[in-house]
């Protein structure tokens, strides 16, 4: 029988000294944790599958600080690489050979990049990576997937996902309605409702935009022939393809899911894991594409601490765990594992679930059908995920506090940790439907 948690004290006073300096007492919205009715825990340390709160609860971690903790938190070989680089200097503002070995690592593992640029985010990857699309082809349109999420530059939050979905602002003030009007959008899964905006606006598309599982409304594979039939509508129309693997790089396959699926985008969009938990992401592509960025041509893209010496040294001490042979072979059957541990504790309190999973990303929806695109994941039954994430945490297991999110394991996830996680499980699903 997994331990209750009852004692958060020291989080909720922090909380409230938070509110004080930090908008809402948190750096990114979707940690306010209040649409599911509860509020953020503040975490002290992690290590291993675990977190650990202030208040020293621990925590099964299935959030992963969103993707980055794939070889699990504090592993000491990425603990080792960055502590010997930060004794060399934090930042250099110049190059190091640090950061072509994490390029060359790159790569090496996606066909689809000749050369890449390293940002600090996937907000900036995804806003260069459209910037790039529009000065290759002069062109002005972008197509998005209504409730995918690619960061928050301007033209991006139009129908987007994550936070700003679970936060019903799908929308973001501030965001002109000339820029929104440059953003062209389509349901996910939807083929005939992007042939129809190239039937429109076809020789003004400059690029679709696309994760290639949707994993900021839920987790949503590509229907059959989906990401093929994008691909063929770019071509036809001379636009380019992007895929925002920001999430699925190097989480779903090594390399990401364009090499599980032999998918050929123009330009790729990385983050997360490639920097192992340090700010670290990259835009990519083929040589003629990348050779228009500065300094060789003219789009403008630029970073005080991109290529950081850190983050370089993080992303090749994770990216070199993830290439041992059978690592992502594991973690795809601990995340097929813990879809059914899911789906049967649910099935036992007569809960109806859905759930997938790709390598190391997993997700679970409160659904009696399947959920192949937005509204399919706003008709789910989200006050149900509330009251499941409350009485998981309750019970030690870290869920991502919103019903938008997508589920994240490690290596480091053992046998245990899924007992564990299945007895919380059943606690929380008996516990819901009382
Ligand atoms: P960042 O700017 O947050 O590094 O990356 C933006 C981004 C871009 N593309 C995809 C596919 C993403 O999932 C993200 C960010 N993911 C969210 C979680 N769904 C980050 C968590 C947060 O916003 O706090």
């Amino acid at each position: 029988m997994p331990k209750v948690i009852v004692n958060r004290t020291l989080s909720e006073a922090a909380f409230k000294l938070a509110q004080r300096v930090l908008v809402g007492g948190v750096n990114s919205p979707v940690r306010a944790a209040s649409a599911v009715g509860g509020q953020p825990v503040f975490l002290d340390r992690a290590q291993g599958p675990f977190v650990y709160d202030i208040d020293g609860n621990e925590y099964v971690d299935l959030v992963g600080s969103w993707g980055p903790a794939i070889v699990g938190h504090a592993h000491p070989v990425v603990v080792e690489a960055v502590q010997a680089t930060a004794s060399k200097g934090l930042s250099f503002g110049a190059c190091c050979p640090l950061e072509t070995e994490l390029a060359q690592i790159i790569v090496s593992a996606i066909p689809s990049i000749d050369v890449l640029r390293f940002v600090n985010s996937g907000t900036e990857a995804t806003m260069s990576a459209v910037r790039l699309c529009r000065a290759a082809t002069g062109r002005s349109k972008i197509v998005k997937f209504l409730g995918c999420y690619h960061g928050h530059s301007d033209g991006l939050l139009v129908a987007a996902g994550s936070g700003a979905t679970t936060f019903g602002i799908p929308d973001s003030a501030g965001v002109t309605r000339e820029i929104a009007e440059l953003t062209l959008l389509a349901p996910f899964n939807d083929l005939p409702a992007v042939q129809q905006l190239f039937d429109l606006h076809g020789s003004d598309i400059a690029g679709i935009l696309v994760e290639p599982i949707a994993g900021n409304m839920g987790y949503i594979e590509p229907a059959q022939g989906f990401l093929d039939g994008l691909r063929q509508l770019c071509d036809r129309h001379s636009s380019l393809l992007i895929f925002d693997e920001v999430m699925t790089g190097f989480r779903t396959a090594w390399g990401g899911y364009q090499v599980l699926v032999n998918a050929r985008p123009d330009i790729t969009c990385l983050g997360k894991v490639i920097g192992g938990g340090m700010p670290v992401a990259a835009y990519g592509a083929r040589r003629e594409l990348m050779e228009l960025v500065s300094p060789l041509g003219p789009m403008y893209q630029a970073g005080t601490l991109s290529g950081n010496p850190l983050g370089m040294a993080s992303g090749i001490a994770t990216l070199n765990l993830c290439k041992k042979p059978g690592f992502y072979d594991s973690l795809q059957a601990s995340a097929s594992q813990l879809v059914e541990v899911f789906i049967s504790a649910a099935d036992s309190a007569g809960v109806s679930l859905q759930g997938g999973s790709c390598g190391g990303m997993l997700g679970i929806a409160f659904s009696s059908t399947e959920v192949h695109d937005y509204s399919d994941a706003q008709a789910c039954d989200h006050q149900l995920f509330a009251s499941f994430y409350r009485a998981m945490l309750d019970h030690g297991v870290w869920l991502p506090p919103s019903g938008y999110e997508a589920l994240f394991i490690s290596s480091a996830h053992d046998q245990e940790c899924m007992e564990r996680i299945g007895a919380a499980a059943r606690e929380s699903f008996a516990a819901i439907v009382k």
